[in-house]
Protein backbone atom coordinates (compact mmCIF):
# COMPACT_ATOMS: atom_id res chain seq x y z
CA UNK A 1 0.00 0.00 0.00
CA UNK A 2 1.38 3.37 -0.97
CA UNK A 3 2.15 5.60 1.97
CA UNK A 4 0.79 9.11 1.81
CA UNK A 5 2.81 12.18 2.36
CA UNK A 6 1.50 14.07 5.33
CA UNK A 7 0.73 17.71 4.88
CA UNK A 8 1.27 19.73 8.01
CA UNK A 9 0.25 23.16 9.17
CA UNK A 10 3.53 24.67 8.00
CA UNK A 11 2.88 23.70 4.41
CA UNK A 12 -0.66 24.97 4.65
CA UNK A 13 0.60 28.32 5.90
CA UNK A 14 3.17 28.43 3.15
CA UNK A 15 0.62 27.80 0.48
CA UNK A 16 -1.59 30.51 1.95
CA UNK A 17 1.35 32.88 1.61
CA UNK A 18 1.95 31.78 -1.93
CA UNK A 19 -1.66 32.42 -2.82
CA UNK A 20 -1.29 36.09 -2.02
CA UNK A 21 1.81 36.27 -4.13
CA UNK A 22 0.25 34.27 -6.91
CA UNK A 23 -2.89 36.38 -7.12
CA UNK A 24 -0.71 39.33 -8.03
CA UNK A 25 1.49 37.30 -10.32
CA UNK A 26 -1.49 35.97 -12.24
CA UNK A 27 -2.86 39.43 -12.75
CA UNK A 28 -6.10 39.14 -10.82
CA UNK A 29 -7.78 42.45 -10.30
CA UNK A 30 -7.13 43.95 -6.89
CA UNK A 31 -10.11 44.96 -4.79
CA UNK A 32 -9.00 48.59 -4.63
CA UNK A 33 -10.53 50.47 -7.50
CA UNK A 34 -7.60 50.71 -9.85
CA UNK A 35 -9.72 49.04 -12.49
CA UNK A 36 -13.38 48.47 -13.24
CA UNK A 37 -15.06 45.47 -14.80
CA UNK A 38 -17.89 46.92 -16.86
CA UNK A 39 -20.65 45.81 -19.18
CA UNK A 40 -21.26 48.16 -22.07
CA UNK A 41 -24.53 48.35 -23.98
CA UNK A 42 -25.74 50.64 -26.72
CA UNK A 43 -26.18 50.99 -30.49
CA UNK A 44 -23.90 48.64 -32.49
CA UNK A 45 -21.86 51.41 -34.08
CA UNK A 46 -21.08 52.96 -30.69
CA UNK A 47 -20.33 49.55 -29.18
CA UNK A 48 -17.96 48.70 -32.04
CA UNK A 49 -16.04 51.87 -31.40
CA UNK A 50 -15.86 51.11 -27.68
CA UNK A 51 -14.72 47.54 -28.39
CA UNK A 52 -11.93 48.94 -30.48
CA UNK A 53 -10.96 51.45 -27.79
CA UNK A 54 -11.23 49.25 -24.69
CA UNK A 55 -11.02 45.64 -25.87
CA UNK A 56 -13.50 42.83 -25.26
CA UNK A 57 -13.51 40.25 -22.48
CA UNK A 58 -16.91 38.67 -23.16
CA UNK A 59 -19.25 39.58 -25.99
CA UNK A 60 -22.85 38.70 -25.13
CA UNK A 61 -24.29 40.18 -28.33
CA UNK A 62 -27.38 42.30 -27.81
CA UNK A 63 -26.89 42.07 -24.03
CA UNK A 64 -23.62 43.97 -24.34
CA UNK A 65 -19.96 43.23 -23.96
CA UNK A 66 -17.67 43.33 -20.94
CA UNK A 67 -14.18 44.68 -20.50
CA UNK A 68 -11.79 45.84 -17.79
CA UNK A 69 -10.93 49.54 -17.78
CA UNK A 70 -8.85 51.87 -15.65
CA UNK A 71 -10.25 54.78 -13.65
CA UNK A 72 -9.71 57.31 -16.43
CA UNK A 73 -11.33 55.09 -19.04
CA UNK A 74 -14.22 54.40 -16.68
CA UNK A 75 -14.86 58.13 -16.29
CA UNK A 76 -14.74 58.60 -20.05
CA UNK A 77 -17.27 55.81 -20.52
CA UNK A 78 -19.59 57.29 -17.90
CA UNK A 79 -19.45 60.60 -19.79
CA UNK A 80 -20.33 58.90 -23.08
CA UNK A 81 -24.06 59.63 -23.56
CA UNK A 82 -24.35 57.04 -26.36
CA UNK A 83 -23.45 54.07 -24.20
CA UNK A 84 -24.97 52.43 -21.15
CA UNK A 85 -22.27 51.43 -18.64
CA UNK A 86 -22.69 49.25 -15.59
CA UNK A 87 -20.18 47.68 -13.24
CA UNK A 88 -20.21 43.89 -13.43
CA UNK A 89 -21.39 42.49 -10.07
CA UNK A 90 -19.54 39.79 -8.16
CA UNK A 91 -20.88 36.41 -7.07
CA UNK A 92 -19.70 34.50 -3.98
CA UNK A 93 -19.21 30.88 -3.11
CA UNK A 94 -21.79 29.66 -0.59
CA UNK A 95 -19.87 27.94 2.16
CA UNK A 96 -21.07 28.72 5.70
CA UNK A 97 -18.44 30.34 7.87
CA UNK A 98 -18.20 28.92 11.36
CA UNK A 99 -19.17 31.99 13.37
CA UNK A 100 -20.98 32.37 16.69
CA UNK A 101 -24.25 32.78 14.73
CA UNK A 102 -23.56 29.65 12.74
CA UNK A 103 -22.42 26.92 15.07
CA UNK A 104 -21.78 24.34 12.41
CA UNK A 105 -19.10 22.18 13.96
CA UNK A 106 -15.39 22.57 13.52
CA UNK A 107 -13.28 22.89 10.44
CA UNK A 108 -10.91 19.95 10.76
CA UNK A 109 -8.22 19.26 8.20
CA UNK A 110 -6.99 15.67 8.33
CA UNK A 111 -4.50 13.73 6.21
CA UNK A 112 -6.90 10.80 5.81
CA UNK A 113 -10.70 10.78 5.76
CA UNK A 114 -12.45 9.89 9.03
CA UNK A 115 -14.86 7.85 6.95
CA UNK A 116 -14.34 6.90 3.30
CA UNK A 117 -18.10 7.09 2.76
CA UNK A 118 -19.19 10.08 4.89
CA UNK A 119 -22.73 10.52 6.22
CA UNK A 120 -23.91 12.37 3.12
CA UNK A 121 -22.82 9.49 0.88
CA UNK A 122 -24.49 6.95 3.16
CA UNK A 123 -27.66 9.04 3.19
CA UNK A 124 -27.89 9.65 -0.57
CA UNK A 125 -27.17 5.98 -1.29
CA UNK A 126 -29.66 5.04 1.45
CA UNK A 127 -27.09 2.53 2.68
CA UNK A 128 -25.50 3.00 6.11
CA UNK A 129 -23.11 0.09 5.45
CA UNK A 130 -21.83 1.36 2.08
CA UNK A 131 -18.05 0.98 1.63
CA UNK A 132 -17.62 2.30 -1.93
CA UNK A 133 -19.66 4.24 -4.50
CA UNK A 134 -20.04 3.62 -8.21
CA UNK A 135 -21.46 5.07 -11.42
CA UNK A 136 -21.27 8.20 -13.52
CA UNK A 137 -19.20 6.78 -16.39
CA UNK A 138 -19.55 8.77 -19.60
CA UNK A 139 -20.92 11.88 -17.86
CA UNK A 140 -19.02 15.13 -17.30
CA UNK A 141 -19.54 17.30 -14.24
CA UNK A 142 -18.48 20.89 -14.83
CA UNK A 143 -17.61 22.34 -11.42
CA UNK A 144 -17.65 26.15 -11.65
CA UNK A 145 -15.80 27.18 -8.51
CA UNK A 146 -12.42 28.26 -7.08
CA UNK A 147 -10.59 25.70 -9.23
CA UNK A 148 -9.78 22.12 -8.24
CA UNK A 149 -6.62 20.36 -7.04
CA UNK A 150 -6.97 17.76 -9.77
CA UNK A 151 -3.93 15.79 -8.58
CA UNK A 152 -5.50 14.98 -5.23
CA UNK A 153 -5.18 11.20 -4.69
CA UNK A 154 -8.95 10.86 -4.82
CA UNK A 155 -9.44 12.92 -8.00
CA UNK A 156 -6.37 11.86 -9.95
CA UNK A 157 -7.24 10.74 -13.47
CA UNK A 158 -10.74 12.21 -13.33
CA UNK A 159 -9.92 15.74 -14.48
CA UNK A 160 -10.69 16.01 -18.18
CA UNK A 161 -10.79 19.79 -18.54
CA UNK A 162 -9.05 22.42 -16.42
CA UNK A 163 -9.73 26.05 -17.33
CA UNK A 164 -9.33 29.41 -15.67
CA UNK A 165 -11.84 32.19 -16.31
CA UNK A 166 -10.52 34.56 -13.63
CA UNK A 167 -7.32 35.86 -15.15
CA UNK A 168 -7.25 39.51 -16.07
CA UNK A 169 -5.51 39.40 -19.40
CA UNK A 170 -7.37 36.47 -20.88
CA UNK A 171 -11.01 35.49 -20.36
CA UNK A 172 -10.11 31.80 -20.52
CA UNK A 173 -6.79 30.05 -19.93
CA UNK A 174 -6.63 26.38 -20.85
CA UNK A 175 -4.80 23.94 -18.57
CA UNK A 176 -4.98 26.20 -15.52
CA UNK A 177 -7.43 25.64 -12.64
CA UNK A 178 -5.32 25.83 -9.47
CA UNK A 179 -7.43 25.94 -6.31
CA UNK A 180 -5.87 28.09 -3.58
CA UNK A 181 -9.08 28.28 -1.55
CA UNK A 182 -10.20 24.66 -1.01
CA UNK A 183 -13.90 25.15 -1.78
CA UNK A 184 -13.73 23.92 -5.38
CA UNK A 185 -11.69 20.83 -4.52
CA UNK A 186 -14.19 20.02 -1.76
CA UNK A 187 -17.17 20.36 -4.09
CA UNK A 188 -15.50 18.25 -6.81
CA UNK A 189 -14.71 15.52 -4.28
CA UNK A 190 -18.31 15.23 -3.12
CA UNK A 191 -19.47 14.91 -6.72
CA UNK A 192 -16.95 12.38 -8.00
CA UNK A 193 -14.01 11.43 -5.72
CA UNK A 194 -13.03 7.83 -6.46
CA UNK A 195 -11.49 6.69 -3.19
CA UNK A 196 -7.90 6.72 -4.52
CA UNK A 197 -5.84 3.89 -5.96
CA UNK A 198 -4.20 3.28 -2.57
CA UNK A 199 -7.57 2.41 -1.07
CA UNK A 200 -7.35 5.11 1.60
CA UNK A 201 -9.32 7.95 0.06
CA UNK A 202 -12.83 9.30 0.18
CA UNK A 203 -15.75 8.64 -2.15
CA UNK A 204 -18.02 11.06 -3.91
CA UNK A 205 -21.45 10.24 -5.34
CA UNK A 206 -20.42 9.39 -8.93
CA UNK A 207 -16.75 8.26 -9.05
CA UNK A 208 -16.95 7.26 -12.73
CA UNK A 209 -17.83 10.76 -13.93
CA UNK A 210 -15.21 13.04 -15.48
CA UNK A 211 -14.45 16.47 -14.08
CA UNK A 212 -14.42 19.74 -15.97
CA UNK A 213 -12.75 22.05 -13.47
CA UNK A 214 -13.69 25.61 -14.42
CA UNK A 215 -12.16 28.22 -12.15
CA UNK A 216 -14.59 31.15 -12.04
CA UNK A 217 -13.95 32.31 -8.47
CA UNK A 218 -10.66 33.75 -7.29
CA UNK A 219 -8.75 32.54 -4.26
CA UNK A 220 -10.88 34.71 -1.96
CA UNK A 221 -14.04 33.00 -3.23
CA UNK A 222 -15.69 35.63 -5.41
CA UNK A 223 -15.94 36.01 -9.13
CA UNK A 224 -17.31 38.39 -11.74
CA UNK A 225 -20.69 37.45 -13.14
CA UNK A 226 -19.52 37.89 -16.75
CA UNK A 227 -16.81 35.26 -16.22
CA UNK A 228 -19.36 32.91 -14.65
CA UNK A 229 -21.77 33.52 -17.55
CA UNK A 230 -18.94 32.94 -20.01
CA UNK A 231 -17.96 29.68 -18.29
CA UNK A 232 -21.57 28.42 -18.29
CA UNK A 233 -21.83 29.13 -22.03
CA UNK A 234 -18.46 27.51 -22.61
CA UNK A 235 -19.51 24.33 -20.76
CA UNK A 236 -22.65 24.16 -22.94
CA UNK A 237 -20.65 24.70 -26.12
CA UNK A 238 -18.16 22.04 -25.05
CA UNK A 239 -21.04 19.64 -24.34
CA UNK A 240 -22.21 20.12 -27.93
CA UNK A 241 -18.71 20.05 -29.45
CA UNK A 242 -17.71 16.83 -27.70
CA UNK A 243 -21.15 15.21 -27.81
CA UNK A 244 -21.15 14.92 -24.01
CA UNK A 245 -23.81 14.81 -21.31
CA UNK A 246 -22.80 17.58 -18.93
CA UNK A 247 -24.00 18.50 -15.46
CA UNK A 248 -23.05 22.09 -14.59
CA UNK A 249 -22.56 22.33 -10.82
CA UNK A 250 -22.49 25.78 -9.22
CA UNK A 251 -21.92 26.13 -5.48
CA UNK A 252 -22.09 29.90 -5.77
CA UNK A 253 -24.65 32.64 -5.74
CA UNK A 254 -25.83 36.12 -4.90
CA UNK A 255 -29.10 37.70 -3.84
CA UNK A 256 -29.57 39.61 -7.07
CA UNK A 257 -30.58 38.24 -10.45
CA UNK A 258 -27.80 38.83 -12.94
CA UNK A 259 -28.99 39.04 -16.55
CA UNK A 260 -25.72 37.70 -18.01
CA UNK A 261 -25.85 34.58 -15.81
CA UNK A 262 -29.60 34.16 -16.28
CA UNK A 263 -29.36 34.10 -20.05
CA UNK A 264 -26.28 31.84 -19.90
CA UNK A 265 -28.24 29.34 -17.79
CA UNK A 266 -31.11 29.42 -20.30
CA UNK A 267 -28.58 28.91 -23.11
CA UNK A 268 -26.95 25.95 -21.35
CA UNK A 269 -30.28 24.35 -20.50
CA UNK A 270 -31.43 24.70 -24.10
CA UNK A 271 -28.17 23.07 -25.24
CA UNK A 272 -29.06 19.99 -23.17
CA UNK A 273 -26.97 20.39 -20.02
CA UNK A 274 -28.41 20.01 -16.53
CA UNK A 275 -27.74 23.06 -14.38
CA UNK A 276 -27.56 22.54 -10.59
CA UNK A 277 -26.96 25.42 -8.17
CA UNK A 278 -26.92 26.10 -4.43
CA UNK A 279 -29.99 27.69 -2.83
CA UNK A 280 -27.74 29.90 -0.69
CA UNK A 281 -26.96 30.21 3.01
CA UNK A 282 -29.25 33.06 4.07
CA UNK A 283 -31.91 30.99 5.87
CA UNK A 284 -34.07 30.34 7.61
CA UNK A 285 -36.19 33.34 6.62
CA UNK A 286 -38.56 32.79 3.69
CA UNK A 287 -37.64 34.09 0.23
CA UNK A 288 -33.90 34.28 0.86
CA UNK A 289 -32.99 31.99 -2.06
CA UNK A 290 -30.07 33.19 -4.17
CA UNK A 291 -29.33 33.24 -7.91
CA UNK A 292 -28.55 31.37 -10.12
CA UNK A 293 -30.31 28.64 -8.08
CA UNK A 294 -33.51 30.70 -8.06
CA UNK A 295 -33.71 30.62 -11.87
CA UNK A 296 -36.34 28.33 -13.38
CA UNK A 297 -33.73 26.49 -15.48
CA UNK A 298 -31.39 25.78 -12.55
CA UNK A 299 -32.10 23.09 -9.95
CA UNK A 300 -31.88 24.87 -6.56
CA UNK A 301 -30.45 22.66 -3.81
CA UNK A 302 -31.16 23.08 -0.08
CA UNK A 303 -28.89 21.68 2.66
CA UNK A 304 -29.84 18.87 5.03
CA UNK A 305 -28.12 18.08 8.28
CA UNK A 306 -27.57 14.69 9.87
CA UNK A 307 -30.36 15.19 12.41
CA UNK A 308 -33.77 13.54 12.36
CA UNK A 309 -36.87 15.68 12.91
CA UNK A 310 -40.47 14.64 12.21
CA UNK A 311 -39.04 11.34 11.00
CA UNK A 312 -36.82 12.80 8.26
CA UNK A 313 -33.52 14.57 7.85
CA UNK A 314 -33.79 18.24 8.79
CA UNK A 315 -33.16 21.29 6.59
CA UNK A 316 -30.28 23.29 8.11
CA UNK A 317 -31.20 26.70 9.53
CA UNK A 318 -28.61 28.37 7.30
CA UNK A 319 -30.12 26.93 4.11
CA UNK A 320 -31.89 29.67 2.13
CA UNK A 321 -35.64 29.29 1.79
CA UNK A 322 -37.72 29.72 -1.34
CA UNK A 323 -40.83 31.71 -2.04
CA UNK A 324 -43.78 30.72 0.18
CA UNK A 325 -46.22 31.93 -2.51
CA UNK A 326 -45.15 29.31 -5.05
CA UNK A 327 -44.39 26.20 -2.99
CA UNK A 328 -46.66 23.22 -2.41
CA UNK A 329 -47.59 22.66 -6.07
CA UNK A 330 -44.66 20.44 -7.19
CA UNK A 331 -44.07 22.91 -10.04
CA UNK A 332 -40.83 24.88 -10.26
CA UNK A 333 -41.25 28.63 -10.48
CA UNK A 334 -38.56 31.26 -10.14
CA UNK A 335 -37.37 31.40 -6.49
CA UNK A 336 -38.50 27.85 -5.61
CA UNK A 337 -36.21 25.42 -3.80
CA UNK A 338 -36.22 22.18 -5.83
CA UNK A 339 -34.29 19.40 -4.07
CA UNK A 340 -32.53 18.79 -0.75
CA UNK A 341 -29.25 16.99 -0.10
CA UNK A 342 -26.69 16.65 2.70
CA UNK A 343 -24.91 19.96 3.31
CA UNK A 344 -23.77 20.19 6.89
CA UNK A 345 -20.53 18.77 8.34
CA UNK A 346 -19.51 17.31 5.00
CA UNK A 347 -16.05 15.81 4.71
CA UNK A 348 -14.37 15.89 1.31
CA UNK A 349 -11.12 16.48 -0.53
CA UNK A 350 -9.11 19.65 0.18
CA UNK A 351 -6.80 21.71 -2.01
CA UNK A 352 -3.65 20.75 -0.07
CA UNK A 353 -4.12 17.02 -0.65
CA UNK A 354 -5.84 16.52 2.71
CA UNK A 355 -9.53 16.40 3.78
CA UNK A 356 -11.74 19.04 5.37
CA UNK A 357 -15.19 19.07 6.93
CA UNK A 358 -17.25 22.15 6.05
CA UNK A 359 -20.89 23.16 5.63
CA UNK A 360 -23.17 25.03 3.25
CA UNK A 361 -25.62 24.59 0.41
CA UNK A 362 -22.31 24.57 -1.51
CA UNK A 363 -21.79 21.09 -0.11
CA UNK A 364 -25.36 19.94 -0.83
CA UNK A 365 -25.16 20.95 -4.50
CA UNK A 366 -22.48 18.42 -5.62
CA UNK A 367 -24.43 15.59 -3.96
CA UNK A 368 -27.23 16.35 -6.44
CA UNK A 369 -24.80 16.91 -9.34
CA UNK A 370 -23.17 13.55 -8.63
CA UNK A 371 -26.54 11.82 -8.33
CA UNK A 372 -27.64 13.37 -11.62
CA UNK A 373 -24.47 12.07 -13.31
CA UNK A 374 -24.99 8.61 -11.84
CA UNK A 375 -28.60 8.43 -13.06
CA UNK A 376 -27.76 9.89 -16.48
CA UNK A 377 -24.93 7.37 -16.91
CA UNK A 378 -27.48 4.55 -16.69
CA UNK A 379 -29.95 6.33 -19.00
CA UNK A 380 -27.83 7.81 -21.75
CA UNK A 381 -30.74 8.36 -24.13
CA UNK A 382 -32.41 10.78 -21.71
CA UNK A 383 -32.56 14.51 -22.26
CA UNK A 384 -31.68 16.93 -19.47
CA UNK A 385 -35.41 17.50 -18.93
CA UNK A 386 -36.05 13.78 -18.46
CA UNK A 387 -33.15 13.61 -16.05
CA UNK A 388 -34.54 16.54 -14.07
CA UNK A 389 -37.97 14.88 -13.90
CA UNK A 390 -36.33 11.74 -12.55
CA UNK A 391 -34.51 13.75 -9.85
CA UNK A 392 -37.84 15.32 -8.91
CA UNK A 393 -39.57 11.93 -8.88
CA UNK A 394 -36.92 10.51 -6.56
CA UNK A 395 -37.10 13.59 -4.33
CA UNK A 396 -40.85 13.01 -3.88
CA UNK A 397 -40.08 9.48 -2.65
CA UNK A 398 -38.32 10.96 0.41
CA UNK A 399 -40.40 13.85 1.67
CA UNK A 400 -38.48 16.16 4.00
CA UNK A 401 -40.53 17.35 6.98
CA UNK A 402 -37.84 18.59 9.37
CA UNK A 403 -36.51 22.15 9.79
CA UNK A 404 -38.10 25.61 9.61
CA UNK A 405 -40.69 25.82 6.85
CA UNK A 406 -40.53 22.15 6.01
CA UNK A 407 -43.87 20.33 5.89
CA UNK A 408 -45.54 17.39 4.20
CA UNK A 409 -45.17 17.60 0.41
CA UNK A 410 -43.45 20.31 -1.66
CA UNK A 411 -42.33 23.07 0.69
CA UNK A 412 -40.29 26.27 0.48
CA UNK A 413 -37.49 24.90 2.69
CA UNK A 414 -36.71 21.53 1.11
CA UNK A 415 -38.52 21.59 -2.24
CA UNK A 416 -39.79 18.23 -3.46
CA UNK A 417 -37.63 16.30 -0.99
CA UNK A 418 -34.37 14.36 -0.84
CA UNK A 419 -33.46 12.61 -4.12
CA UNK A 420 -31.48 9.42 -3.52
CA UNK A 421 -29.84 6.56 -5.38
CA UNK A 422 -32.45 4.12 -4.10
CA1 LIG B 1 -34.39 27.03 -9.77
CA1 LIG C 1 -43.63 25.62 -6.82
CA1 LIG D 1 -41.67 18.34 2.46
Amino acid sequence: MKKRKKFGAALLALSMGLSLFASGAYGQAPDSKESYRVIIKGPSSEKEKAKHDYGVRWDFGAEGFTTEVNVKQYQALLNNKNLDIEEVPKVQLVRVENTSQNKIGTTAITSLPNDRTPWGIQAIYNDPAITATSGGAGIKIAVLDTGVYINHYDLRGSGEQCKDFTQLFSSMVNGSCTDRNGHGTHVAGTALAHGASDGLGIYGVAPGAKLWAYKVLTDSGSGYSDDIAGAIRHAADEAVRTGSKVVISMSLGSSGKDTMIASAVDYAYNKGTLVVAAAGNDGYTANTIGYPGALVNAVAVAALENVQQNGTYRVADFSSRGNTATDGDFIIHERDVEISAPGRDIQSTWYDGNYNTISGTSMATPHVSGLAAKIWSSNLSWTNKQLRSELQRRAKLYDIKGGYGSTTGDDYASGFGFARVK
